[in-house]
């Protein structure tokens, strides 16, 4: 694993340098310099998990055979596409949630000689996803299929932070709004589609496979990609910083959380104003109410319940797939996130 991991890794120094010589640009070295900042401050700082999936993914899809040179570099070049893309999400993402801190550091916005420039810089790495398909992908069979998944899933995404986003807008702030069916749409197209589908549909292009034949396995993924949502909205607000690297701004930011839907649900009149008064504001007073509120309701156990029940759900499912090799995969990357602290 350690020595998969730092294949992976001579792989993005390998992109990186294919893209700071990009012939289709004339870099000066002030260019140079700022294009390898930024992709060494956001690019390969996280967990990896959604890029090492890729090469899992076709490793188990191959059934135990030996990976040849040249599909090891691919798969890890696809992992890292969906890294990139990752990358670029989070860069815009922290601008538009406000944040503070991410992976351990200040979010890339808030560096001072960078501020709105990171808004240029995640069109950027948006493009870099396309240089490298371009470069290691052209004379596939399958590049085609490759442009048109990532556009696709960039869709979804962006739709979904969309909603995220027009929930908590100033003036139409407004809790009764909030419901699981509305949460649950929010993070299918937010986070499912490119952190679960995307990995595991490159690793089958890959492989030969027409996705349109993997409808159920996307669905899977899909549920999958909910599950881990959810562990993100509970790390928000129950996570410690040092560990998920980030500092939550869910309460402040209004966000149609998990957390709140649950809260919501389960919470009496009482409770339920003293919610409507504090959710949403900057003050950390009001975050600080909301919070006890969520310990009050005993939100953790909540949560651990849904977890569990969660795990089965998915475990049912995957065990009903038809192929062995695919619910090998599927089984993977649900190991990854189970119970995961960060
Ligand atoms: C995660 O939401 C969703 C994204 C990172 C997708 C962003 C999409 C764009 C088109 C920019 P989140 O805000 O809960 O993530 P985090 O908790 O990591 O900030
Ligand atoms: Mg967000
Ligand atoms: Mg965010
Ligand atoms: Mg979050």
């Amino acid at each position: 694993m350690a020595d998969l991991k730092s294949t992976f890794l001579k792989v993005y120094s390998d992109l990186k340098s294919e893209l700071l010589q990009d012939p289709s640009f004339e870099f000066t070295d002030d260019s140079r310099e700022w294009v390898e900042r930024m992709l060494n401050y956001n690019v390969p700082g996280g967990k990896l998990n959604r890029g090492l999936s890729v090469i899992d993914s076709y490793k188990l899809l191959k059934e135990g055979k030996e990976l040849s040179e040249e599909e090891l570099f691919l798969a890890s070049a696809l992992g890292w596409c969906v890294e990139w893309l990752q990358a670029y999400f989070l860069v815009l993402d922290d601008i538009m949630d406000n944040s503070h801190t991410r992976r351990g550091q200040p979010c890339w916005f808030r560096l001072p000689k960078v501020g709105l420039i990171a808004v240029n810089d995640g069109i950027l790495l948006r493009n870099h996803i396309g240089r490298i398909l371009r470069k290691h992908f052209r004379g596939k069979p399958y590049y085609v299929d490759l442009l048109d998944l990532f556009n696709e899933v960039e869709f979804q995404t962006a739709s979904g932070q969309m909603i995220d986003l027009i929930t908590t807008l100033e003036g139409e702030k407004d809790l009764s709004k909030y419901s699981l069916s509305k949460h649950r749409r929010i993070v299918q197209y937010k986070t499912a589609y490119y952190s679960f589908y995307l990995p595991v549909a490159c690793a089958l292009l890959m492989s030969g496979e027409n996705l349109e034949n993997h409808i159920d396995v996307k669905n899977i993924l899909v549920d999958m990609g909910i599950y881990f949502q959810v562990q993100d909205d509970y790390l928000d607000c129950f996570g410690a910083p040092e560990t998920i690297g980030k500092i939550g701004t869910d309460i402040e930011d209004f966000k149609c959380s998990w957390l709140v839907v649950k809260a919501l649900e389960v919470c009496n009149e009482d409770q339920k104003k003293a919610l409507y008064e504090n959710y949403g504001k900057p003050d950390p007073s009001n975050v600080a109410n909301v919070k006890a509120l969520y310990n009050e309701l005993n939100l953790e156990g909540v949560f651990a319940d849904f977890e569990s029940k969660s795990y089965e759900k998915l475990i049912t499912s995957i065990e009903a797939h038809p192929s062995k090799p695919v619910q090998a995969v599927l089984k993977s990357f649900l190991a990854k996130i189970y119970k995961r602290q960060k």
